[in-house]
């Protein structure tokens, strides 16, 4: 068979708008249902929530069959990590809080074979390759390979401009919540600071030409952002339209019939 094309990626290039939403209930089942719901793009959060190589390897498997593009966020930078990742299919990763160049540039390497990188090889055991089943798989899996970086500190906001020169960052992702925290606003994403930051940045990205994309759930504050020069945004969390549905049913079953809940939609 030949190399599986990385659509997020050819996507980013020609900056056509992506709404995708985090996913993190762990489990193939739910994520079969997300799949088909038309998203461009999923990401499947090993960062904050419970999930392993193997919980991934099931939720790949499960969003295989649907034409959306399944994305991955490890919980830290290690390249024994990002390799397990890659060979079980994911061919974008995100990867959360970084704050330099540098830690761009040894993502880039960690991302990509010999010469350029250090990413180990077996296409026999990696199911990416369909296990040697990929026609010449190692020679095309740089090229479908896509990084995208989180910024979300203070650090990250200052070093951007060397971080989005790193050639291999295929995209810069703002997280609102980690950001604010950082600039001393813990749990005020909204905060006036936060988001013009988060406008700057995005400015930013968009004069390097770099893709860029942000974690917004209010849909007029998207249309904002997307006009700052964002391309792809993740418009919620799985764990959140569950939980949100899940208190609004049983609250308008309860007290005063309709009256809803005050749902919280933020990261
Ligand atoms: C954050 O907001 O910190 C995230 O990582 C996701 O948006
Ligand atoms: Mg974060």
């Amino acid at each position: 068979m030949d190399m599986p094309k990385n659509h997020f990626k050819h996507k980013l290039r020609q900056g056509q708008w992506q709404v995708g939403l985090f996913v993190g209930l762990c489990s193939n089942y739910s994520m079969e249902i997300l799949a088909g719901a038309g998203f461009d793009w999923l990401v499947i959060d090993a960062e904050h929530s419970p999930n392993n190589p193997a919980t991934v390897l099931a939720q790949l498997q499960a969003a295989a069959p649907y034409a959306v593009q399944v994305l991955v966020r490890p919980m830290s930078h290690d390249p024994a990590l990002i390799k397990q990742y890659l060979d079980a299919g994911a061919q974008t990763l995100l990867l959360p809080l970084v704050d330099s160049a540098t830690q761009a540039q040894e993502l880039v390497r960690a991302m990509r074979y010999p010469p350029g990188g250090i990413r180990g090889v077996a296409a026999s055991l990696a199911r990416a390759a369909h296990w040697n089943g990929v026609k010449d798989y190692v020679q095309h899996a740089d090229a479908e390979a896509c990084l995208v970086v989180q910024i979300e500190t203070r650090q990250g906001l200052e070093n951007l401009d060397a971080i989005l020169a790193v050639e291999g960052v295929d995209a810069v992702f703002i997280g609102p919540a980690d950001l604010a925290a950082s600039l001393g606003h813990l749990g005020e994403a909204g905060h006036p600071e936060v988001r013009a930051a988060i406008d700057d940045a995005l400015r930013r990205a968009a004069a390097a030409g770099k893709a860029a994309g942000v974690f917004v759930t209010d849909a007029a504050l998207a249309a904002h952002y997307r006009n700052c020069g964002a391309c792809f945004v993740a418009v919620g969390g799985d764990t959140t339209l569950l939980r949100n549905a899940a208190v609004n049913l049983v609250e308008s079953f309860r007290n005063g019939f309709g009256s809803g809940h005050e749902i919280k939609t933020g990261a």
